[in-house]
């Protein structure tokens, strides 16, 4: 196996000064456990636990799965991260406010979603918006077509929230649907599949690779939810060349730093919002508003333009409330400094 079976790229290579090239070699990230890493270099899995240094620096500036390291001489020792060339990552479900890292360096993602009840438009923008945001390719793949009479119609609901990304509507556990699927999986490829649990992730992974890689699980009837059968992150590496990585179902997908991808979903209505007749419209009841105008002739769902206030909203709340988490951390180190400084003085 070589470097570039992994994902190694000019990008990454030019990187590295002259020294770097000479003492150092690069290592991906195929797993991320509480104590160690996994990395691959090429040759073999190593086991590396990470100096405390990491873990001081922000969460965004610590090795997630995808991450390229580069190792010293004796390969048993993180030195620094390469430079990204995406990064997917959400807000964390929770109290804390801690921005999550899903994955670094994947060229395509795979939105999965199925053709069942499953299936959301709101949640679909929220995809969108944070993948459009990473810097990787989406691709939708609309699983379980085989279960419904009238799949097409999924792709209709789907093209009304985004008329340009690319669909797949597949059979999951038929590899004979999945040739446009494949179609991303080239050499080299990194591919991650988010979704919500049971929406047939893992199936996929399995049936791109031919063989039994991931457990599979059941759906409880009732309610269409998922039983989270997929636990942890992990990458694998596809006969065809690609690698893929499966990613556990994600229960929310907390908006951050995701301002551009949610504008560019929603450009349509700012141009609506542009021909109300009041600059600081509120879009309720104000004479001469373009919204309530568009709502009312059937030209805008009104869901779409309550999830995009929403998805503002969030994004900036997040934003903001990250921010200021980091201001009181730094805050907090100031003051630590200060109070060693004066214990040594009071020492003197
Ligand atoms: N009929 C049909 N069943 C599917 C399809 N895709 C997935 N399934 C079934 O749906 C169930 C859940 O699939 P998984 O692949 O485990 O779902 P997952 O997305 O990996 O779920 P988590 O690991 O919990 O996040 C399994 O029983 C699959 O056999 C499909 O396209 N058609
Ligand atoms: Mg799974
Ligand atoms: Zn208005």
């Amino acid at each position: 196996m070589k470097l570039q079976d992994y994902g190694w790229s000019p990008f990454f290579a030019n990187q590295l000064d002259l020294t770097e090239m000479e003492s150092s070699s690069a290592a991906r990230v195929l797993a991320v456990h509480r104590s160690a890493i996994v990395v691959t270099d090429g040759e073999g899995e190593r086991r590396l636990t990470l100096g405390s240094g990491w873990y001081t620096a922000e969460p965004a500036l610590r090795p997630t799965v995808g991450d390229w390291l580069l190792l010293n001489a004796t390969r048993d020792k993180a030195l620094r991260m390469l430079e990204r060339k995406s990064l997917l990552k959400r807000l964390a479900a929770g109290p804390t406010a801690e921005v999550q890292l899903i994955a670094a360096n994947v060229d395509t993602i795979f939105i999965v979603t199925s053709c069942s009840q499953e299936f959301n438009e709101s949640r679909m923008e929220r995809y969108l918006a944070t993948t459009s945001n990473s810097g990787a390719q989406a691709v939708v793949v609309l699983t379980k077509m085989d279960l419904v009479a009238n799949a097409d119609d999924y792709v209709d609901r789907l093209r009304r929230v985004s008329t340009d990304v690319p669909v797949e509507l597949v059979n999951a556990l038929d590899p004979a649907t999945l040739i446009g699927t494949r179609a991303w999986c080239a050499p080299g490829q990194t591919v991650a599949l988010i979704g919500s649990s049971g929406v047939g992730k893992s199936t996929l992974v399995n049936s791109l690779a031919g063989r039994t890689i991931q457990l599979t699980g059941g759906i409880r009837e009732d309610d269409a939810h998922g039983r989270h059968t997929t636990t942890s992150r992990s990458l694998h590496l596809l006969e065809g060349g690609a690698l893929l990585l499966d990613v556990p179902g994600l229960r929310e997908l907390g908006l951050v730093g995701a301002e551009h991808g949610v504008a560019e979903l929603f450009d349509d209505l700012e141009a609506v919002f542009d021909r109300c007749r009041f600059a600081d419209c509120a879009h309720q009841s104000e004479p001469g508003c373009a919204v309530q105008a568009a709502i009312e002739s059937g030209d805008l769902d009104p869901r779409r333009l309550r999830n995009y206030q929403k998805m503002l909203r969030e994004e900036a709340r997040n934003t903001s409330t990250i921010a200021q988490r980091h201001e009181a951390a730094k805050a907090l180190g100031r003051l630590h400094r200060k109070i060693k400084k004066t214990k040594r003085r009071d020492e003197r």
